[in-house]
């Protein structure tokens, strides 16, 4: 593994929005995302993922599934192989059968979490290690046997905490760079990021936190004015996207793709 892989990245893998994303899973109901909204959002992350450098799998929209449009949480990648994980929502578990014949197609090494269960949400891949954060969707069991998976594949792994009432690990964090992760306050207060430098959320705009470094740009919501200045700031070319209507159903960047550096199958 050289120390460019983990955010250089040259395939993804997303899925168009079904028109039942209006009925997508939300923690709070702060209204529905439109369907035209959540299109507009999602094809101006696709065009700034292509133009970051990356090449899109994009997959078709499914209708039996309002949340299948975020194919971070089924399923999990790097260069060595993927893992089809066990989502622990229960309408989002059969979304694994529709990703897996991708991830077969597209990967030599394919593992299926046995047990447990882990979303893609809770998982932030780092030059040390893949931390897994429990969560109301990850459960220990899941994280133990994802450890035993990344094993399989050569990835060091630990297990974290997430803080409680949010949805997912990096719903509060991201990583900016090797040593640098961009994270909520209440994330940071809980030590896990203690060998990176942080760079913290200004208050009030928590959901910047997940953020998307993608080769030379960090991707974040257009609707965080001071976050956008401080990473600017800090010297990071940053490309801001409009998440307002995935927000509504508690969604933000990096859940509309599966990231990778392929060598290509076989290589
Ligand atoms: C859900 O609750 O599963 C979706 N409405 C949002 C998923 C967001 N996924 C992610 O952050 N990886």
């Amino acid at each position: 593994m050289t120390s460019r892989s983990v955010y250089h990245f040259n395939s993804i893998i997303a899925r168009k929005p079904a028109r039942s994303v209006v009925d997508g899973l939300r923690a709070q109901d702060r209204g529905s995302p439109t369907y035209a909204g959540v299109k507009a959002e999602h094809d101006a992350y696709l065009a700034a993922m292509r133009a970051a450098g990356v090449e899109a799998t994009v997959l078709p929209a499914l209708e039996a599934f309002p949340d299948s449009i975020f194919v971070e949480d089924p399923a999990l990648v790097f260069t060595e192989g993927a893992v089809v994980l066990r989502p622990g929502a229960a309408t989002r578990v059969r979304e694994t059968e529709e990703i897996a014949p991708t991830l077969r197609d597209l990967f030599d090494t394919v593992l299926d979490l046995p047990t447990g269960y882990a979303d893609g949400g809770d998982v932030l891949t780092t030059q040390e290690s893949v931390m897994i954060g429990l969560s109301a969707r990850t459960d220990r069991a899941g994280a133990e046997a994802l450890q035993a998976c990344l094993d399989e594949l050569g990835r060091k792994s630990k297990i974290v905490e997430t803080p409680e009432g949010v949805l997912h690990f990096k719903t509060d964090c991201s990583l900016l760079d090797e040593e640098t992760v961009l994270s909520t306050n209440r994330l940071a207060r809980s030590g896990v990021f203690q060998n990176f430098r942080q760079m913290l959320i200004p208050e009030g705009e928590e959901a910047a936190a997940n953020a998307l470094r993608v080769n030379e740009v960090v991707m974040v919501g257009a609707d965080f004015p001071r976050t956008i200045e401080m990473l600017d700031k800090a010297g990071y070319k940053v490309v801001a996207l409009k998440t307002t209507e995935i927000e509504k159903i508690d969604a933000g960047l990096s859940c509309m793709s599966l990231r990778w550096f392929s060598r290509g199958k076989g290589g």
